[in-house]
């Protein structure tokens, strides 16, 4: 599944019940970052626009950041002989262990400086558990504890969540599927996110397992 097959939604008009989930825009995720996203900071531009016409419109614009403790267990440097990169399929970690990155505290933890995070209501941390990983926005890779999100949504009315950010195939698409399971009508962003691709295919993978739970794409042009 390409980019390029993806039909868009269109003539979307943005109100008070949708919410733009901007997913972990940090310097680690950026090129010259721990955990480097190929053109991951080439979106800035167009996410800040997007969140400007859900604040004009009454939307709420909530950020995530990933905000793990110094040797979590998702770092290959937390066990002896193992490379970013390794397979680890253990309950909340995996499927690769990855470099250090967003450790609390730390310049690589921080939002881009272009992006404009006073358009935010919220801020969501996530991955700071140290056992356990969070890919999504919502809750723990164990499928335990929540972030708090889908709360702070259905407090405020949220019926449409749009998301996008990075990266494709990690925080944005396991954000996307469990937006679905917590009762949302989830849309995705194509081109305001980019994807690691690591195992290779985890960017055309993720794209067709979002279609078929019946997650709707949106292109940036597709707002009116
Ligand atoms: C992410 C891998 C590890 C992401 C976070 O933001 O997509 N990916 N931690
Ligand atoms: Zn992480």
């Amino acid at each position: 599944m390409n980019i390029e097959n993806l039909t868009f939604q269109k003539k979307i008009k943005i109100n008070s019940n949708d919410s733009l989930l901007i997913i972990d825009m940090q310097y680690d995720f950026m090129p010259m970052g721990a955990l480097p996203v190929k053109e991951g900071d080439q979106i800035i531009d167009d996410i800040n626009l997007i969140a400007e016409i859900f604040r004009n419109n009454n939307g709420i614009v909530v950020l995530t950041q990933d905000w793990h403790p110094k040797n979590h267990k998702s770092f290959a440097s937390s066990y002896s002989g193992r490379e970013p990169g390794d397979e680890l399929r253990s309950e909340g970690i995996g499927p690769i262990l990855w470099p250090d990155h967003c450790v609390q505290g730390t310049q690589g933890a921080k939002f881009h400086r272009k992006l404009k995070t006073d358009l935010a209501k919220a801020i969501i941390r996530k991955g700071y558990n140290i056992d356990v990983d969070s890919y999504s926005g919502f809750i723990e890779n164990d499928k335990k504890s929540e972030t708090g999100l889908a709360g702070l949504l259905k407090s405020l009315n949220i019926k449409r969540i749009f998301i996008c950010g990075l990266a494709l195939d990690y925080c944005c698409y396991f954000t996307a599927m469990d937006g679905i399971d917590f009762g949302f009508e989830v849309y995705f962003l194509v081109n305001l996110t980019k994807g690691i691709d690591l195992p290779p295919g985890s960017i055309s993978s993720s794209l067709e397992n979002m279609k078929n739970k019946g997650i709707k794409f949106v292109a940036k042009e597709s707002f009116v």
